[in-house]
C-alpha cells in the first residue's frame, strides 16, 4: 500500500512536470486510544501514528512559481512567493497556504517549487487527513529548503495553519501524533508542555479496529469551536472561586460540582467530561502498561458515553455502532474518535474474532441506516519522514 502510494504519487509528478521529483515524503494520519477533547484542555492524550498516509512529491524552481497538485481530486493551484497568502474557498488549498503563511511569518523564505500530493488516510473520518497535510507539507519545505525546523516546530506549524486557513481551533494532538509516530508506539503527550514518553502499543490478543460511519455532520467545525469556548467559559468561572487552578488539570469533581447551578447545565456537564476524560487517560495508559486489557477497553467506553451525553459531540450513527458492537462476544471497549459528529469509531476486539464482527457490523448498520460501512485494520507505524527507499 505503502509503496504504490509513493510509486503512484511519483508517477503524477512525472506526468504533471516532466521530470523525477526532487524528493518524496510520507506524512500519516492517527488515531487515538483516548484523552478526546482534552488537548485544548491540557490534558494528557494517547494518541499513535497509522499506516495510512499523505505522500509529497517535490522539486524547487529556479522560479518564484509555487505548482501544486492534489492527485486525488486532479485539481491543481498556482501562486508567487511574493503572492499576500489568504484563506480561499478550497479547503485543501487552504492547509498549504496556511503552512506557507506560517513560514513567511516565521522569516523561513522558500522560493518556487512543484509538488503533487496523494493520500490513503480517509477525509472526514477522525483520521486527520488534514494534520497529515499540514505537517507532511512543513516536513517536506523543512528539508527541500533547509528551514532548520525540529518536529515541534512542524506540528506547531501545522496547527496554526488549521486555526488561521481552515478555521478549526484544533489542540496540537494531530499534528503531534503524525510527525513524532513511532512504530508500535502510543504517544502519551502531556498537552501542556508537549514533553511526551512512548508506550508500548502490545495489545496481546486483540486489536484496534476502525469502523468508519461514512457520515459527516456539517457542523463539524462549528461543534468544535463551540465546544471550545463553553470549556474557555467554565473554566473562567471555575478560576473566578478556586484562583489555584491554572489548567482542567487542577480541578476537581468536587470543584465542579460546588459550581454546578453558577456553570448552568451545559457548561457543567462540558466540565464534568473534562475533569473525568482527563483522570482516565491516566488509568488507561496504566492498564496498556500493564497489559490490562478489560480496563483499557472499559475507559475507553466510559469516555463515549461522556462524549455522547455529556460534551456531545457524537452522533445517532456512531452511538449505534458503539452499542451495537459493545454486544459481540469478546469486545472490551469501543467509542467514537476525534473531533466527533461523525467519523471513525475505535474498537478494542478480539484478534480472532475481528472478520465476523466486521461482517455482523455491515449488516447492522446496513439495516439501521441504510449506509455501507466501512472498516480498517490498522497497524502503528512511524511519523512524517522522508521516503529514502528507491
Ligand atoms: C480534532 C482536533 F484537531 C484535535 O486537536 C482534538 O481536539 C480532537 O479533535 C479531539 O480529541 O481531531
Amino acid at each position: 500500500m505503502k509503496k504504490q502510494l509513493v510509486r503512484q504519487t511519483r508517477d503524477h509528478f512525472q506526468q504533471i512536470y516532466h521530470q523525477a521529483p526532487e524528493a518524496v515524503f510520507l506524512s500519516p494520519g492517527r488515531i487515538n486510544i483516548i484523552g478526546e477533547h482534552i488537548d485544548y484542555n491540557d490534558g494528557f492524550v494517547l494518541p499513535a501514528a497509522i499506516n495510512k498516509y499523505v505522500c509529497f512529491a517535490l522539486s524547487k524552481t529556479n522560479n518564484s512559481t509555487i505548482s501544486f497538485h492534489a492527485k486525488d481530486l486532479n485539481e491543481s493551484y498556482t501562486l508567487s512567493t511574493e503572492d499576500n497568502l489568504v484563506p480561499v474557498e478550497t479547503m485543501w488549498v487552504n492547509y498549504l497556504l496556511g503552512v506557507l503563511d506560517e513560514l513567511k511569518r516565521s522569516n523561513k523564505i522558500v522560493s518556487g517549487f512543484e509538488m503533487t500530493f496523494s493520500s490513503t488516510v480517509p477525509m472526514g473520518s477522525g483520521l486527520s487527513s488534514s494534520a497529515a497535510v499540514e505537517c507532511g507539507f512543513a516536513f517536506a519545505l523543512n528539508s527541500l529548503f533547509d528551514l532548520n525546523l525540529s518536529r515541534q516546530d512542524i506540528a506547531l506549524i501545522g496547527q496554526q495553519a488549521e486555526h488561521r486557513f481552515a478555521g478549526v481551533k484544533c489542540g496540537i494532538m494531530d499534528q503531534f501524533a503524525s510527525v513524532f509516530g513511532k512504530k508500535n508506539k502510543v504517544i502519551k503527550l502531556d498537552c501542556t508542555t508537549l514533553d511526551y514518553t512512548y508506550y508500548d502499543a502490545h495489545l496481546g490478543d486483540y486489536s484496534l479496529l476502525l469502523l468508519d460511519s461514512c457520515v459527516k455532520h456539517t457542523h463539524l467545525t462549528s461543534g468544535y469551536n463551540d465546544r471550545r469556548n463553553e470549556v474557555e467559559v467554565g473554566l473562567k468561572m471555575i478560576q473566578s472561586h478556586y484562583p489555584e487552578v491554572s489548567t482542567f488539570r487542577d480541578c476537581s469533581l468536587d470543584m465542579i460540582e460546588n459550581l454546578k447551578s453558577e456553570l448552568g447545565e451545559i457548561i457543567y456537564k462540558r466540565c464534568h467530561f473534562v475533569v473525568k476524560e482527563i483522570a482516565r487517560v491516566d488509568v488507561a495508559a496504566q492498564a496498556l502498561n500493564n497489559h490490562h486489557y478489560s480496563l483499557l477497553g472499559q475507559t475507553m467506553t466510559e469516555t463515549h458515553w461522556g462524549l455522547s451525553n455529556e460534551y456531545e459531540v457524537s452522533c445517532p450513527e456512531i452511538d449505534f455502532l458503539v452499542e451495537t458492537i459493545l454486544k459481540k462476544e469478546g469486545v472490551l471497549g469501543a467509542r467514537m474518535m476525534g473531533g466527533g459528529f461523525g467519523g471513525c469509531s475505535i474498537n478494542l476486539v478480539p484478534k480472532e474474532k475481528e472478520k465476523e464482527i466486521i461482517a455482523q457490523m455491515k449488516t447492522a448498520y446496513f439495516e439501521q441506516f441504510g449506509i455501507t460501512l466501512n472498516y480498517y485494520p490498522i497497524k502503528i507505524s512511524k511519523g512524517t519522514t522522508k521516503y529514502e527507499k528507491a
